[in-house]
C-alpha cells in the first residue's frame, strides 16, 4: 500500500491530482485545508491537502456478494465524490468572492469581526464538517451494505488494527447468522462479534501433569522481553505451582545477558546453566532432567539474519523442547509480525507469546497471525514486573483486547444518534 499527500489550491484540484496518479481505486484517508494566515484563514495562501492510500497488491477474486456490495459501494462513493466536488466548488467560489472583496475594499475586511464575518465563519465550519463526514465515508470504501450497528462494528475492528478481510468476514458472518431483530440489538451484536473473535484463537493444549524434564524454550527477535518472560514463568512455576524449576540461558552473545538472568536466578534460588554450544545444551538438559520444568532463554535474533537464526536452531534442536514459544511484542506492525513468523518458522515454534500489551494500542494484528499460523497463544505479558505482569492468553482475553472499543461507547458519545 502506498500513502501520499496531494496538494492543490482547491480540494478538487488535490483530488484530481490524486486520481491522476493513483487512479479511481485510491482511498482518501484525510482531507484538510491548510491555512497560511489571511483573514479567517482565507486569502493568505491557503491550500488543500488530500492524503490518499493506494493498494498496489494484485486484487483477489472477490465473492459474488462482495462484488455486489462493492458495486453498490462504488455507486455510493460516486455520489459522495459528486457531493465532494460540489462542496469544493462552493468553497472555491467563496474563496474567490472573498479575495475580490479584499481587493475592492480592504479597509472593510480589516475591520474588527462583525455579523458578516460571523456568518462566513459559521458557513465555513459547516463546509469543513461536511468535508470531514465525506472523507470518513470514502475512507471505508470497502464497507459492505450493512445495518448501522454492524457498520460501527466494522469501523471499530479496523480501528483496532484488524485486517480488512478479517473484519469483513466477521461482520458478514454476523449479518448472516443473526436475525433482523437481533441485528438491531446492540448487545446481541456485541456478544456475537466478541465470541467470533475469541473462537479464532486456538486454545493451547494442556500439559500432562507429573511429567519430569518438561522443556520450554523462548525464541524471538531482540528486546521483545524473552529474558523477563523466562524469569516470570520460572518464578510462577516455583512459587505458585510449587514446581522444581531450572533455567538455561543460551544468550552468551549480548553483553550483560548472563548477569541479567543470573541476578534473578540468585534471588529466586533457581539453578541456572549457561551454555555456549549445542553440546553444552544437551548436557544441561540432561543435568536438569529430574526437574519438573526447564526454561530456556535464548539470544535475541533479528529476523533479517537468517544465518544467526539457523545457528540458534542448532541450540533448540539440541534442547529438543516440548514447547517453543515465539515471543512477539504487541507493538509490532502486521508486516513485522508476519516477517518474524516467516523467518522463525524454521525453529518450529508451537506457541505464540505476546509481550508489552501494556504499551500497545490494540492486538488486532494478532488475529491475522492466528489465522496464518494456526498456532495457540500461550501468554500475554502486561508490564515489566516479575512475576506479576503475565497472564494466560485465552481467546476471551485476546478478544477483549481487540474488541475493546465497544459500539455502546459510540452510542453514548452520540455519534450514531443521527
Ligand atoms: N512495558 C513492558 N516492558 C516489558 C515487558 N516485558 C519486558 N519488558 C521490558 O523490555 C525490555 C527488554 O526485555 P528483555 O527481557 O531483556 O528482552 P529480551 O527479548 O530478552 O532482549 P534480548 O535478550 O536483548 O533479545 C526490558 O526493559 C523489560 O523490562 C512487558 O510486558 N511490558
Ligand atoms: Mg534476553
Amino acid at each position: 500500500m502506498r500513502i501520499k499527500k496531494f496538494i492543490g489550491l482547491t480540494a478538487k484540484e488535490a483530488a484530481d491530482k490524486m486520481r491522476e496518479e493513483f487512479g479511481e481505486d485510491a482511498v482518501i484517508l484525510n482531507t484538510r485545508r491548510v491555512s497560511k494566515g489571511g483573514l479567517l484563514g482565507i486569502g493568505g495562501g491557503d491550500y488543500f491537502e488530500v492524503t490518499a492510500a493506494f493498494d498496489e497488491a494484485p486484487m483477489k477474486v472477490p465473492s459474488q456478494t462482495a462484488v455486489r456490495s462493492r458495486q453498490e459501494n462504488a455507486a455510493a462513493n460516486e455520489d459522495v465524490l459528486g457531493s465532494l466536488r460540489q462542496l469544493a466548488s462552493k468553497f472555491e467560489e467563496k474563496r474567490k468572492t472573498d479575495l475580490d472583496q479584499r481587493q475592492i475594499a480592504p479597509q472593510v475586511l480589516q475591520a474588527p469581526p462583525n455579523i458578516g464575518t460571523e456568518i462566513l465563519q459559521q458557513e465555513l465550519s459547516e463546509v469543513k464538517s461536511a468535508l470531514g463526514e465525506i472523507a470518513q465515508h470514502i475512507k471505508h470504501s470497502r464497507m459492505p451494505v450493512l445495518s448501522e450497528s454492524l457498520k460501527n462494528v466494522y469501523v471499530s475492528l479496523l480501528e483496532n488494527e484488524v485486517e480488512e478481510d478479517i473484519a469483513l468476514e466477521i461482520v458478514q458472518a454476523c449479518n448472516h447468522k443473526l436475525s433482523g431483530s437481533e441485528i438491531d440489538n446492540q448487545s446481541a451484536v456485541d456478544s456475537y462479534i466478541f465470541n467470533s473473535i475469541a473462537r479464532k484463537f486456538v486454545e493451547a493444549p494442556v500439559r500432562r501433569v507429573g511429567r519430569k524434564g518438561y522443556v520450554v524454550a523462548l525464541v524471538g527477535p531482540t528486546g521483545v522481553g524473552k529474558t523477563t518472560t523466562a524469569a516470570k514463568l520460572a518464578s510462577i512455576g516455583k512459587l505458585v505451582r510449587g514446581e522444581n524449576v531450572a533455567l538455561i540461558t543460551a544468550d552468551t552473545y549480548r553483553i550483560g545477558a548472563i548477569d541479567q538472568l543470573k541476578a534473578f536466578a540468585d534471588i529466586a534460588s533457581i539453578p541456572l546453566s549457561v551454555v555456549y554450544t549445542p553440546d553444552e545444551m544437551i548436557s544441561a538438559i540432561r543435568k536438569f532432567s529430574g526437574f519438573d520444568t526447564i526454561y530456556i532463554d535464548t539470544v535475541g535474533r533479528s529476523q533479517r539474519s537468517a544465518d544467526k537464526i539457523m545457528e540458534l536452531g542448532r541450540f533448540i534442536d539440541a534442547a529438543d523442547p516440548n514447547e517453543v514459544h515465539l515471543v512477539l511484542s504487541a507493538n509490532f506492525s502486521l508486516n513485522t509480525v508476519r516477517d518474524i513468523y516467516k523467518k522463525f518458522k524454521s525453529l518450529k515454534p508451537n506457541r505464540l507469546l505476546i509481550t508489552k500489551t501494556d504499551e500497545a494500542v490494540s492486538l488486532g494484528t494478532f488475529l491475522s497471525l492466528a489465522k496464518d499460523s494456526r498456532l495457540p497463544f500461550s501468554f500475554i505479558t502486561t508490564g515489566q514486573s516479575v512475576p506479576d505482569d503475565i497472564e494466560p492468553a485465552s481467546g476471551e482475553k485476546l478478544a477483549k483486547m481487540i474488541y475493546k472499543i465497544g459500539v455502546s461507547e459510540w452510542i453514548t458519545s452520540g455519534e450514531t444518534n443521527a
